[in-house]
């Protein structure tokens, strides 16, 4: 537990309070950013997988460079139908890619500067013309080594990553994965929620409860379209009330929702193909009241629902709003966000996650995390500093320490 007291000035020297206050202004930049930058996160939503997955679990400069980010920009910059594109191989996608967004375009996308700070990172020459000497730098990597250095220059000690028990293609690696501390397990629900399947409420509940203690899942998670309404009609909503959420009581973890995302707008562009939409958050309101027992973890997609996601954690203590997801996760979206949610949680909320499916990826999204957060969370101080309580290191430590560990660590336990 920080307590906030130890280091206050005394009235009585109101000069050197001054003075300090004058000297811890100034140092304060430097020292949020150390803090920041020595604080290890856990990344609490991605779409990584521990090793022992195998071909689940990406990695390398192909599979950055067909990140569907970066196909979404591809379509903007290159003559290719999306057909055409689906029938090269993936090493001539990438080869497009590179192409046309880093040859013949400046990578100035928040995702294009992605892969280049990634490149930069390894102390890759970030100029090539073609992909050949990344591809041997890759191919050179043996891959317990360089999770190890990702996860190093990232800052990160551990990832979660999205496991649906009802993939066709991970299910079965269940029974032969080993293990691998680095990488948590979430259980997810898409398509027990939102694909048609013959379950019973009774049967997904003990499918639920078998596969969350077999994967030891740290909470269970779905992704809901702009148009979710929690009511007592509909199927999703009677196996919400009738499984899911008796089986995260009864193995005390919580549910993540994650709302407002629109499916294939343009499905022949496919990953790329989703859109956002403003959802209506009553919902949230009703599962926080009704179900006081279950614990909300949620990441709204619209920059429209931040706000009110903001009042209603300030009702419920059993909500946590996280993450500025997909289309958000770009500096000026982080910024406004992350200020709105300082400003009426203090730090009673989880900042961000990286969303990474591809294993470097983790390294860009939180160097552009912490670089975003450190001049909003500086601010912050002065703020206070001017209001009349100025802040020390092992402060601003605690803060980090619940936005990028503890806060996730306490409500999933
Ligand atoms: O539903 C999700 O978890 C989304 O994050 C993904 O489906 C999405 O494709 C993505 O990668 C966003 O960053
Ligand atoms: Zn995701």
């Amino acid at each position: 537990m920080c307590d906030f007291l130890s280091a206050a000035p005394s009235n009585t020297w109101l000069l050197q309070t001054t003075i300090n206050l004058m000297i811890q202004t100034l140092n304060l930049e430097t020292v949020v950013a150390e803090v920041l930058a020595s604080t290890q996160v856990i990344d609490i939503h991605t779409h990584l997988f521990a090793p022992g997955f195998g071909r689940l679990a990406l990695w390398g400069i192909d599979h950055l460079l067909t990140y569907h980010y970066l196909e979404a920009e591809l379509f903007r910059s290159a003559p290719i139908r999306p057909e055409q594109y689906w029938a090269l191989s993936i090493s001539q996608r990438a080869d497009l890619v590179w192409k046309t967004l880093f040859v013949e375009n400046n990578p100035i996308s928040e995702a294009t500067r992605g892969a280049i700070a990634v490149l930069n990172a390894f102390g890759l020459n970030t100029s090539e013309r073609t992909l050949t000497l990344y591809r041997d730098f890759f191919r050179a990597q043996n891959l317990p080594d360089h999770i190890t250095r990702v996860f190093q220059l990232a800052g990160i000690e551990s990832v979660v990553m999205t496991n649906d028990p009802l993939d066709p293609e991970e299910s079965p690696l269940w029974d032969t994965a080993t293990p691998d501390p680095r990488f948590q397990a979430a259980l997810r629900l898409d398509r027990l929620l939102n694909q048609k399947t013959t379950y019973t409420p009774d049967d997904a509940r003990r499918f639920l409860k078998t596969w969350a203690m077999r994967m030891r899942a740290v909470y269970m998670a779905v992704s809901l379209p702009d148009s979710f309404q929690f009511s007592t009609h509909d199927r999703r909503s009677q196996l919400l009330t009738e499984a899911v959420l008796p089986a995260c009581r009864d193995l005390n973890i919580p549910l993540s929702l994650m709302i407002g995302v629109r499916r294939h707008v343009n499905p022949a562009i496919r990953l790329a193909g989703d859109a956002s939409g403003r959802a209506d958050l009553r919902s949230i309101e009703t599962l926080c009241r009704e179900f006081p027992d279950n614990r909300f973890l949620v990441s709204v997609l619209s920059r429209e629902n931040q706000h009110e996601l903001c009042v209603y954690a300030r009702k419920f203590a059993n909500l946590m709003p996280f993450g500025c997801w997909w289309f958000l996760n770009n500096p000026s979206m982080v910024e406004e966000i992350t200020r709105e949610r300082l400003e009426m949680l203090g730090t009673s909320f989880i900042p961000q996650h990286s969303d990474a499916r591809i294993l470097e990826q983790v390294i860009y999204k939180w160097r552009n995390t912490r670089r975003t957060l450190a001049p909003v969370l500086t601010n912050t101080y002065r703020l206070l500093a001017e209001d009349g309580r100025s802040v020390t290191r092992a402060d601003i430590e605690c803060d980090v320490q619940r936005l990028f560990r503890t806060n996730f660590q306490t409500f999933t336990s």
